[in-house]
């Protein structure tokens, strides 16, 4: 007899300059799916299970930096590979859905493209932690760096090791990102991040309903009507 295997949930991700609004649009879109009745995990990274909330703290500190950017492009890769093998996909293999903020496209721009990891290397990377964990879909939440910098001012935190770079690094960021959308359009989708949160979340919702709700996704059943 053949045995039907539930199939793989959907892997949402999120990526972009800081203040894009990533954390605000997750939300936005994991409530948005709940009300439809699918099992939905949200998840971050650097981070998204105890081992790589433990590097995310040395990553961000800055402990990693004087590493080099070879070494510290390796501790998101072992972040990532505990985060993918504990969280990512044990939830899509039982069929939910995985929204999460950031993950490989920021080593590709981060440390590749701004960082100068020569790309063979984040590619055997992916390779090895991802395997064919890969997106279905990505958005990639443009906002000028001004406002991204304006909406994170308020909070009065000391700055991250990324926050702390140069302005002209996070134009470039917003550029590399712009380029690796261009260049991966059917995984990538660029959303105008400056409108209002409610705005933005209705963008990304069309594009959830056209791209994946529309090809039968997989979804849990859905809750009785009240
Ligand atoms: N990093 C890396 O180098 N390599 C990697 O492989 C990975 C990561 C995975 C993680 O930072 C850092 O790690 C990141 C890249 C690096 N470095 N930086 N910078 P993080 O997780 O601490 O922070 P972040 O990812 O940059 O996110 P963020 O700056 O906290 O912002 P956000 O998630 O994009 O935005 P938000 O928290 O949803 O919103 C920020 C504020 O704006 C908040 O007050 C909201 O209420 C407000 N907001 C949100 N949307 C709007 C709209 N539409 N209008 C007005 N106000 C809004």
């Amino acid at each position: 007899m053949i045995e039907s295997r539930p199939k793989r949930g959907s892997f949402i991700t999120f990526e972009g300059g800081e203040g894009s609004g990533k954390s605000t649009q997750v939300s936005l879109l994991a409530e948005r799916l709940r009300l439809r009745g699918i099992d939905v995990v949200t998840t971050r990274e650097p981070g998204g299970s105890p081992g790589a909330e433990a590097m995310r703290l040395l990553l961000l500190n800055g402990v990693v930096k004087p590493l080099g950017p070879t070494a510290e492009t390796m501790i998101f890769a072992a972040a990532r590979d505990d985060h993918v093998q504990t969280t990512i996909a044990p939830s899509l293999a039982r069929g939910a859905w995985v929204i999460c903020d950031r993950f490989m496209d920021s080593t590709r721009v981060y440390q590749g493209a701004l960082g100068s990891v020569d790309e063979r290397i984040i590619r055997t990377l992916e390779r090895v932690t991802i395997g064919d964990t890969i997106p279905d879909l990505t958005f990639i939440l443009d906002v000028p760096v001004e406002v991204g910098f304006a909406r994170v001012s308020h909070r009065g935190q000391e700055k991250d090791r990324f926050e702390s770079e140069e302005i002209e690094f996070h134009i470039q960021l917003r550029e590399a990102f712009l380029a690796l959308a261009r260049s991966e359009p059917k995984r990538c989708l660029v959303i105008d991040a400056s409108q209002s949160p409610e705005t933005v979340a209705t963008r990304i919702w069309l594009a959830v309903v056209e791209r994946l709700l529309k090809l039968g996704a997989p979804q849990t059943m859905p809750r009785a009507a009240s």
